[in-house]
């Protein structure tokens, strides 16, 4: 992430956040918020939760409710994470150089834990108790949208379509349609959801989700080149296992030139799109550059 004094507080506010809503280790039945509390807390960048921040920031916002709104994020993230490690999935051992969490709990504790995060998001979206100051009818908006993103319109639907695909011949329009679901949706979802909540006009939330949508393809297609180029030590698992898995890439179907010179060009287009903002949308600017020049 960039390492600047603005994230690292961000990191560390949502962190705080996650930690408050998650019951503790201890609470009743302790397996499962163990192992819930084990993936949320392994090191993950925090990157939905920092974009849904700085767009609120950039709109004027206040913190708790884009806070709470960023923890119920990284949940919703944690548990596709958790479900695509599983063996039924991508059958993944390590994610963050550690244990996936079926490696370190068990298969049926794993699919809970990602059912449990999956819930709580959606216990926390729908409390109004944690979006003081906020419209209720912009906090079910927000809900909406994120349910929206990661169902089968959304997420889910790129994932079904990435499997359905695996081994079949190069095709841009459908890896368009994985990448921009899979990832994607939930990527626009936390600009977008950050901008909503912090009371942005009409044409803020246009031009934010069209940032949104630029960023998260060029997240995407990084991801991608780093499965091919990633440093191990960084990437906290071996890279190859979309090679291995025959899985659709940006570079297996367009060549890796051509998917970096798409990368920079989405990431152009992105900060094009924050131009009707000043120097408030700065961070956003930074994050749209940390995506395109990420090495984990
Ligand atoms: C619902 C099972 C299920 C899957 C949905 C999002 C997704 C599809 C699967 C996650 C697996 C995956 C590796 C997707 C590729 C892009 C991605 C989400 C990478 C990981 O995101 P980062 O880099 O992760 O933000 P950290 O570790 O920083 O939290």
């Amino acid at each position: 992430m960039p390492f600047s004094d603005y994230f690292k507080a961000i990191h560390t506010e949502v962190d705080a956040t996650l930690d408050r809503l998650i019951p503790g280790d201890e609470t009743y039945p302790p397996s499962i918020h163990q192992s819930m509390r084990y993936s949320l807390f392994a090191g993950g960048k925090r990157l939905r939760p920092m974009l849904a921040v700085a767009a609120s920031d950039a709109v004027g916002g206040s913190r708790t409710p884009v806070l709470c709104f960023a923890a119920a994020l990284e949940m919703i993230h944690t548990y596709t994470l958790i479900h695509d490690d599983l063996p039924a999935l991508d059958d993944d051992d390590i994610r963050r150089g550690q244990m996936t969490n079926h490696m370190k709990f068990g298969e049926s504790t794993a699919i809970l834990a990602g059912d449990g995060l999956l819930t709580m998001a959606f216990e926390i979206l729908t409390d109004t108790a944690f979006f003081p100051g906020v419209a209720v009818t912009t906090i079910l908006a927000v809900a909406n949208e994120t349910a929206s993103a990661i169902g089968s319109l959304g997420t889910i639907g790129g994932q079904v379509v990435d499997i359905e695909y695996e081994s079949a011949v190069a095709d841009l329009a459908v890896l368009e349609y994985i990448h921009t679901h899979k990832t994607g949706k939930l990527i626009t979802a936390s600009v977008r959801g950050g901008a909503i909540l912090g009371d942005a006009d009409d044409d803020q939330v246009s031009a934010l989700t069209v940032y949104g949508k630029h960023v998260g393809l060029a997240f995407q297609i990084i991801d991608d080149i780093l499965d091919i180029e990633g440093d191990w030590r960084k990437l906290g698992k071996t890279p190859g296992s979309d090679i291995k898995k025959e899985k659709m890439t940006y570079p297996s179907v367009v060549g890796m030139e051509a998917a970096r010179k798409r990368a920079t060009e989405l990431t152009d287009s992105a900060l094009e799109a924050l131009e009707m903002f000043d120097d408030e949308a700065d961070h956003l600017r930074d994050l749209a550059k940390y995506i395109a020049a990420r090495t984990f």
